[in-house]
């Protein structure tokens, strides 16, 4: 980036932002061969208890966000994102979801909930996004969120796919990735809006770029150590 550079427009960075789809986990070996059935029932059982670990630290990284947040009308909006996943009066919520789904390919409660099967590389890779929330201005942590832009797809692909690949898996427990398609669109509009109005001069757009390569690596890393950490 020369210092003389202008800024993009909304609509130029936000296709910057959109181009980084390339490095989304969906292209990540060990998902393409899990949506192509070439998982083991056990390797299906490891993925749901690893992700685990992410879905129930993202109602604490959102918290993060909201802590640090003064602005009470983002506040108003972000804060569904913890009710999302953590439920609230008769609605369970997307964590119980998962629970559903840990169910659904053989994972006992006490098993998921216990964490004993998530792997090194999966807790470091959610742990440096949980604390990058904590630490970094909300707007970045906002920012770092729109890995959610390219979630619908990879959402869609496995609700198409693993009931013919994964017959062994009880229909309903996919329940959490069809809730989520619709969700992940709402939040995405919400991100957006803060990223494209935040992020203003040349080099902050790049440093937006940055961030979200960073949480494009989260997801990344996770998968590098699902693929190695998960037997046949
Ligand atoms: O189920 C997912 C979810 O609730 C979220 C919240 C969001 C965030 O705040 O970072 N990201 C995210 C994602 C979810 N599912 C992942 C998947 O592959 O099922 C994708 C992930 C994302 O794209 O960031």
């Amino acid at each position: 980036m020369t210092n003389t550079e202008a800024a993009w427009s909304a609509q130029e960075f936000e296709s910057r932002l959109r181009a980084l789809e390339k490095h989304y986990h969906i292209h990540h070996p060990f998902n393409i061969k899990m949506n192509s059935g070439q998982c083991s029932p056990q390797q299906i059982r490891g993925w749901v208890a690893n992700r685990f670990y992410y879905q129930i630290n993202i109602p604490v990284k959102d918290a993060a966000i909201i802590a640090n947040c003064p602005c009470r009308e983002t506040r108003r909006r972000w804060v569904v994102r913890i009710l999302d996943h953590d439920g609230w009066e008769d609605n369970e919520g997307g964590i119980e979801a998962w629970a559903r789904l840990g169910e659904a390919v053989g994972l006992s409660r006490d098993e998921l909930w216990s964490l004993e099967h998530v792997l090194p590389g999966v807790k470091f890779a959610v742990d440096a996004y949980v604390n990058f929330a904590r630490r970094a201005p909300w707007q970045e942590a906002v920012c770092s969120s729109l890995t959610e832009m390219f979630a619908p797809k990879i959402h869609q692909d496995r609700l198409a796919r693993w009931p013919e690949h994964y017959p062994w898996i009880e229909p309903e427990g996919l329940h959490y990735f069809r809730s989520r398609i619709p969700l992940a669109q709402r939040d995405v509009e919400h991100g957006l809006e803060v990223t494209l109005s935040y992020f203003q001069t040349p080099a902050q757009q790049h440093r937006a770029l940055e961030i979200l390569q960073f949480k494009l690596d989260v997801l990344w890393s996770m998968m590098d150590a699902m693929e190695k950490g998960l037997p046949e």
